[in-house]
């Protein structure tokens, strides 16, 4: 992205025609340079989270993921500041939030792997993926929340770093994947318990291993805020697992049992909450 302005021709189209509902509507415009206006508000949200533009025909649709655990101001935040964002963005979307039942370490990656599990299985127009953590909060309108033809490192310039991008090969906070792609991968790892590791394994060990590139919109656009919490507790090991998996995977043997394939979690709760879906999940019913 050598332009400063995203162009349509960046983005992957949804695949889904909307079911005709009588009226003559267009395509939604992709106006990303007259998102600006002050005096926008925003639309009532589906009970669930989802929402669809009401006057015009959505060239995207996005399932968001969020994975979570005991940072119910940040959700708020997240909430109330990304439906507006996201409607003004014209775009489709369903927001779902993998919760983590108390008793192990938060594993974040292989809640993902059950938020893209339960999101095929509740919307079938999911086709892009948005793998989000639920303290950021992009600070540029332009930052289209769609996919590209190749996987999107999104959160690369927070307000934390001074807007710096701390290593070039950085994949965590926010990513946009295509269904297929990350099918192709097999998805994030399962077994990384704690902070860190897991978006470098994805990255290094899946997705470029893979023959993907990864890209960027320009460093103006992504520029993220970061919400103040506790920060989580880094695990030691999780750079071995992570230099490990990199060391041996090149045959396709841990990427083709760990992942998406041998995915194993227990479903405590599904709710449809008033801003988001939320899915309870266990993970103790395997590694
Ligand atoms: C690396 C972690 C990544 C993490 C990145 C950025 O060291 O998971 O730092 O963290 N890798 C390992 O632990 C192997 S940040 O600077 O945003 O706090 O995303």
């Amino acid at each position: 992205f050598d332009h400063h302005v995203i162009q349509e021709e960046d983005l992957i189209p949804s695949l889904v025609a909307l079911p005709d509902e009588g009226q003559v509507q267009s395509k939604c415009p992709l106006n990303l340079e007259h998102l600006a206006h002050p005096g926008f508000k925003s639309f009532p949200v589906e009970q669930g989270g989802g929402w669809n533009p009401p006057d015009c025909i959505p060239r995207f649709h996005s399932v968001l993921v969020i994975p979570y655990r005991d940072r119910p101001e940040n959700l708020q935040q997240f909430l109330a500041f990304m439906h507006p964002f996201l409607q003004r963005q014209n775009l489709s979307y369903d927001i779902f939030v993998i919760e983590q039942a108390p008793g192990m370490a938060f594993n974040r990656a292989k809640l993902f792997n059950i938020g893209f599990r339960e999101a095929l299985k509740a919307t079938s127009e999911a086709y892009c993926f948005i793998f989000h953590d639920v303290d950021l909060l992009p600070m540029d309108r332009r930052n289209i929340y769609a996919c590209t033809r190749q996987p999107r490192h999104m959160t690369s310039h927070l307000d934390k770093f001074r807007y710096n991008l701390p290593y070039p090969q950085l994949f965590g906070g926010g990513i946009a994947i295509l269904k297929d792609q990350f099918q192709a991968v097999n998805g994030f790892s399962n077994r990384f318990f704690g902070w860190g590791g897991e978006d470098d394994d994805l990255s290094q060990n899946r997705v470029l291993a893979s023959g993907y590139q990864i890209c960027r919109f320009p460093s103006d656009i992504n520029r993220y805020q970061m919400l103040s919490h506790r920060p989580a507790p880094r695990m030691a090991d999780n750079y071995r697992k992570f230099k490990a998996a990199g060391g041996s995977d090149h045959d396709g043997m841990i990427l083709s049992r760990d992942g998406l394939s041998d995915l194993m979690y227990t479903v405590l709760a599904r709710t449809r909450e008033e801003l988001y879906t939320k899915i309870l999940v266990d993970l103790s019913t395997s590694m």
